[in-house]
Formats: C-alpha cells, sequence, structure tokens
C-alpha cells in the first residue's frame, strides 16, 4: 500500500509551533495527485502552489532548489522533495497534531 502509517520522526515539529506549508505541485503529476489524495485526509492548512499554472511559482522552486521536480513541500521555506518523504512528514505532523 501507498500510505503505511510510519513512526513520527524526531524533526516533526509540533503544531503548537505551526509551520508554514506550501505545497509545489501540479495536476498531471501522478507523485503530486498521491500526495494531493493524503492531504486531503488530513486536517492540515497548506497553500497549493500550481507550477505549471503559475510561472512565478515554478521560477521560486527552481531559484530556492535548482530543481523544477514536484511535488515539494516547503516546511518553513526549506524545500522537502518526494512524495514518500512528503507523505510520512505531513503524517507524523498531522498525528502530532491530534496528541
Ligand atoms: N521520485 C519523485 C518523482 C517526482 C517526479 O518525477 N516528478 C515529475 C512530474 S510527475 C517532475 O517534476 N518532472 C519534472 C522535473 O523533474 O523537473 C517523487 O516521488 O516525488
Amino acid at each position: 500500500m501507498w500510505f503505511t502509517r510510519r513512526s513520527v520522526p524526531e524533526h516533526v515539529p509540533s503544531p503548537k509551533q505551526p509551520r508554514r506549508l506550501a505545497l509545489y505541485k501540479y495536476d498531471s503529476c501522478p507523485f503530486c495527485v498521491r500526495v494531493l489524495r493524503r492531504l486531503g485526509q488530513l486536517d492540515l492548512q497548506v497553500e497549493l502552489r500550481d507550477t505549471r499554472r503559475d510561472p512565478q511559482h515554478r521560477r521560486y522552486l527552481q531559484e530556492q532548489t535548482g530543481r523544477t521536480q514536484v511535488p515539494c513541500l516547503f516546511i518553513d521555506e526549506q524545500p522537502l522533495f518526494e512524495s514518500a518523504d512528503i507523505i510520512a512528514w505531513l503524517e507524523a505532523y498531522a498525528a502530532q497534531a491530534e496528541a
């Protein structure tokens, strides 16, 4: 299965100190769809930035990371690539919010 629940990594911050979350994505990207699907099941505030609809978002992603790959989750302006890692981070963060 895609979305097996993982243990909470220690680096995941407490939602009592909420992080600014922004997901760079575009709709036809299957890895983005995977992240968005999981995100839809979690009660989290994440700004969505579509890199195909808005060239500014694509430019910013490239400037900050040297890459245009999506999905990329910015956590307080720190980029996190790889859909599996993004999902794991979001799940752990949401789990802390429930605790
Ligand atoms: N292993 C990555 C794959 C991500 C990926 O291949 N994204 C594609 C879109 S589906 C992409 O951004 N390609 C353009 C690029 O790398 O600049 C993940 O799971 O997130």
